[in-house]
């Protein structure tokens, strides 16, 4: 423990709050940590798609990895430098299927193998999600809910392949396995008819769900999305669409924070859907003009929700998942740098005099309130940070990086073919 952190730790006890506890709140939290931003989404299909759906990695640092092993062998240096226990997001392109070529409406738990006897080993769950988008057969910007039968068949029964793999993982896993369905549907113009395509996604829905599962292995989530590239004007699933069918089918609502209106916030939608639905997921992510998945900064908007789940005491509620893609910058160091900045705002927001400051709003002391907002803001949280890191092994803040550079040279830029000169 350093004098720095005994002074800081005054600091907030002199708030009545108790580091201890704070620290035990936020050592809870796991956070779905997303396979992708490791290979820019490339998948490890033998069939390799060009990336679609409205969705785009940009940036060329070298070192991605090639394969599984690749993979699993950056997501747990990653997870070396970040504090807590937390699971791993896998996308159904992420299959493994010994070199031969598996349709995505015929994929099997045995497909994931690779993954479970990883996951065991390291003590982690294993979340899920069907890959509909990147496949000849989302071409046409429509999915589920395209208007040709054998299409939205093949969808369907990927989507079902799905949950019975995520079953597979819970089951094995002993954790349940969060299934979450993002589908890519909509329209780059005008639409001449809503409504259709919205009750055929709604019918596939219907049918993929008509399976059932423990939900001790199985929770099932549906993800909503604004617009995107190629659907500006119209996405099947939106907002209002997932809302009403996860209240009326007992599914999770995951919340995207790049798939709203620029300046509308998650953060802000919390509380209004946890007084209706039991459990909530998010893909935490930073939209820079657009939902462009920047890596997660520790910005006004994290803090801000992490203080939602803190002081409405809905940290089991809500289910953290992240979801960004950079490939101009390390990548391994993208995982870090955004899954502690999820990891640290939790803390942060565990810090704060929650009930005094309620009790502020409600007695109207509104300038009181903000004054002690802003002055939390230069406490000095690095040093309880740096603390709460060391305590559970990790490096502290300025340490990280070296371990991550060290990485990419021995490890990451060992995978870039050497030029031959004659
Ligand atoms: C796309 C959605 C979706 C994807 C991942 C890869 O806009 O956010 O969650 O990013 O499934
Ligand atoms: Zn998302």
């Amino acid at each position: 423990m350093s004098t720095r952190f005994e002074f800081a730790k005054k600091d907030y006890e002199a708030w009545g709050i108790d580091l201890k506890e704070a620290f035990e709140t936020v050592k809870k939290v796991p956070i779905s940590v997303h396979c992708w931003q490791g290979d820019d989404l490339k998948g490890t299909e033998v069939v390799q798609n060009e990336l679609s759906g409205g969705i785009d990695v940009t940036g060329n640092h070298p070192g991605a990895a090639r394969n599984g092993d690749e993979l699993r062998a950056d997501l747990e240096k990653a997870l070396s430098l970040i504090p807590g226990k937390h699971r791993i997001n896998l996308h159904a392109m992420y299959a493994e299927t010994n070199g031969v070529a598996v349709e995505r409406d015929e994929l099997e738990p045995k497909h994931f193998q690779k993954w479970v006897d990883w996951a065991k080993k390291h003590d982690l769950g294993l979340d899920f999600n069907p890959t509909v988008f990147g496949h000849p057969k989302s071409d046409d910007g429509l999915t589920l809910s395209h208007p040709d039968p054998a299409i939205r068949r093949f969808w369907i029964d990927h989507c079902k392949a799905s949950r019975k793999i995520g079953e597979h993982f819970g089951k094995e896993l002993g954790t349940p396995s969060l299934v979450n369905i993002w589908v890519p549907d909509g329209f780059k113009d005008t639409p001449s008819d809503r409504l259709t395509p919205r009750r055929r996604l709604k019918e596939s829905l219907d049918e993929i769900y008509s399976d059932v599962y423990d939900e001790n292995h199985v929770l099932d989530a549906v993800e909503s999305k604004l617009f995107g590239i190629g659907s500006e004007a119209y996405v099947v699933g939106s907002h209002e669409f997932y809302m009403n069918y996860a209240n009326q089918n007992n599914k999770l609502c995951l919340l995207d924070t790049g798939h709203f209106h620029p300046t509308e916030v998650v953060s802000n939608k919390l509380s209004a859907m946890l007084l209706f639905h039991d459990q909530l997921a998010l893909h935490v992510s930073r939209p820079v003009r657009w939902d462009s998945d920047h890596v997660v900064a520790y910005d006004d908007e994290l803090r801000e929700i992490a203080q939602e789940l803190v002081r409405n005491d809905s940290l089991d509620q809500v289910l953290i998942g992240l979801d960004f893609f950079d490939a101009s910058i390390n990548r391994v160091a993208a995982w870090a740098i955004g899954t502690r900045n999820m990891v640290k705002a939790l803390l942060y927001a565990a810090l704060l005099p929650h009930d005094h400051l309620k009790k502020l709003q409600d007695e109207g002391r509104f300038t009181e309130r903000f004054a002690l907002q802003e002055q939390f803001k230069t406490y000095p949280f690095g040093e309880v940070w740096d603390e709460y890191c060391r305590q559970q092994s990790t490096p502290i803040e300025r340490e990280w990086l070296d371990i991550v550079k060290r990485y990419e040279e021995d490890v990451q830029l060992k995978r870039i073919d050497k030029a031959v000169h004659s």
